[in-house]
């Protein structure tokens, strides 16, 4: 009887829009990730052939032809990851280009990606500028891979959704082609972050795969780990000494089998139709679920990929940033209509700490200091809405 009246019904609504595409299914069927990520495209291609609007000018010789496609970490071949991999080891083996002396524990290159984040973080998060900000971060340690050390692909991420066991994906599981292993198991109490979270299988230092023995030096600032583990405060009390000490994971799938489900990746872009209600939503975490950007963090966890200062010196920070990202540019993208409201949506303060700090402003200079690319540093906020505008030209498959 019940399926009569939906048929009835749905007869009725084709009759009443006949010629109208196929309006009554695509209300009661939920898009899935994948449809978004797929409508996202299609609409990111017509923005750059010219079929649709976003309000803004394409950035120089951007173009289908011409135009990045950053992949997921797994649907890279294994050439290409190794690629990745060894840029990943030669950024973190040349020398800091910042001022000698003043961040004792910055050895390399790598280390100024972490210490400018350091130094931004209340300026960067729970702000206007977030999503902005970490685009334009990430696409400089893009550049500065290729750049800097001859990379020939884009910055892989790492799809949330797509590994139901973390400790076994290509990005984890510490194979030649990974990121390295979960870190050695060591007990230790999880929950650390608010909410009761059991703890991972791991906790210890990373000993397997191409960072197996990575040592970091900066932080922590703001730890997340069990106390009971005893890691090394810094000498200083901002965090930038030198605090020699291994790359610690506690890889867990407590995260991907609640916040980081396909189902409530789809519903967070659908259900968020304002650009503040979208961000603040990504990173405040709700009664029932953990916050998805946190969740991203904390699926990793360890140290200093728990600490909200010093986390990008784990190398799988720009995997998972560039997913923020990408999740981001699905949400700017899926829906034609609202492609170019969404593309140019700003809402937010200044200061993470102060939430009637200043409004964000669109005309805001971004700043990236030694990290930016020549000419290209202290960008405003406008120019970095789109990842085809401004300094960008990418799409994400
Ligand atoms: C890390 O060090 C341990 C102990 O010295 C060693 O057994 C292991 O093979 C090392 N791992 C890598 C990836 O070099
Ligand atoms: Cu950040």
């Amino acid at each position: 009887m019940a399926g009569n009246a939906v048929i009835t019904a749905v007869t009725a609504s084709l009759c009443l829009f006949s010629g109208a595409s196929a309006w009554p299914f695509s209300k009661r069927q939920a898009l899935s990730i994948d449809d978004i990520q797929k409508q996202a495209l299609m609409n990111a291609n017509k923005v750059l052939d010219g079929t649709l609007a976003d309000g803004l000018t394409r950035s120089t010789g951007c173009n289908k032809n011409t135009v990045a496609v950053r992949k997921e970490y797994g649907d890279l071949t294994k050439d290409e990851r190794l690629e990745y991999i060894r840029a990943v080891k030669c950024i973190r083996s040349k020398p800091s280009k910042l001022a000698a002396g003043k961040y004792p524990g910055a050895k390399t290159r790598y280390d100024d990606f972490v210490v400018v984040h350091m130094n931004m973080t209340p300026s960067v998060h729970s702000t206007a500028n977030f999503m902005h900000w970490h685009r334009y971060y990430i696409w400089a340690y893009e550049t500065a891979l290729r750049t800097e050390c001859e990379y020939k692909g884009y910055q892989p991420y790492w799809n949330w959704g797509k590994y139901s066991d973390l400790t076994i994906s290509p990005i984890f599981n510490g194979d030649e082609w990974s990121m390295g292993g979960n870190g050695d198991y060591v007990p230790h109490k999880g929950g650390m972050i608010g909410r009761n979270i059991p703890a991972g299988p791991g906790g210890g230092c990373v000993t397997k795969g191409p960072f197996g023995n990575l040592t970091v030096s900066l932080g922590p600032l703001m730890g997340t780990m069990d106390p009971a583990l005893n890691i090394k405060k810094n000498p200083r009390s901002d965090g930038y000494g030198d605090n020699t000490r291994c790359l610690r994971r506690d890889v867990n799938n407590y995260f991907v089998g609640t916040s980081l489900t396909p189902a409530n990746l789809a519903s967070h872009i659908t259900s968020n139709t304002a650009i503040g209600k979208f961000q603040d939503t990504l990173q405040n975490d709700s009664p029932t679920l953990s916050a998805i950007h946190s969740s991203g963090h904390f699926s990793i966890w360890g140290d200093p990929g728990g600490d909200v200062y010093v986390s990008p010196g784990e190398p799988v920070f720009w995997l998972h940033h560039g997913q923020v990202d990408r999740h981001w540019w699905m949400w700017q993208n899926y829906l034609e209509k609202d492609l170019k409201a969404r593309t140019s949506m700003y809402e937010g303060g200044t200061n993470w700490m102060n939430p009637n700090s200043a409004k964000g402003k669109v005309t805001d200079k971004q700043w990236l200091d030694v990290l930016a690319p020549a000419g290209k540093d202290g960008l405003p906020s406008n120019q970095l809405f789109s990842t085809t505008s401004g300094p960008f030209c990418y799409v994400y498959a």
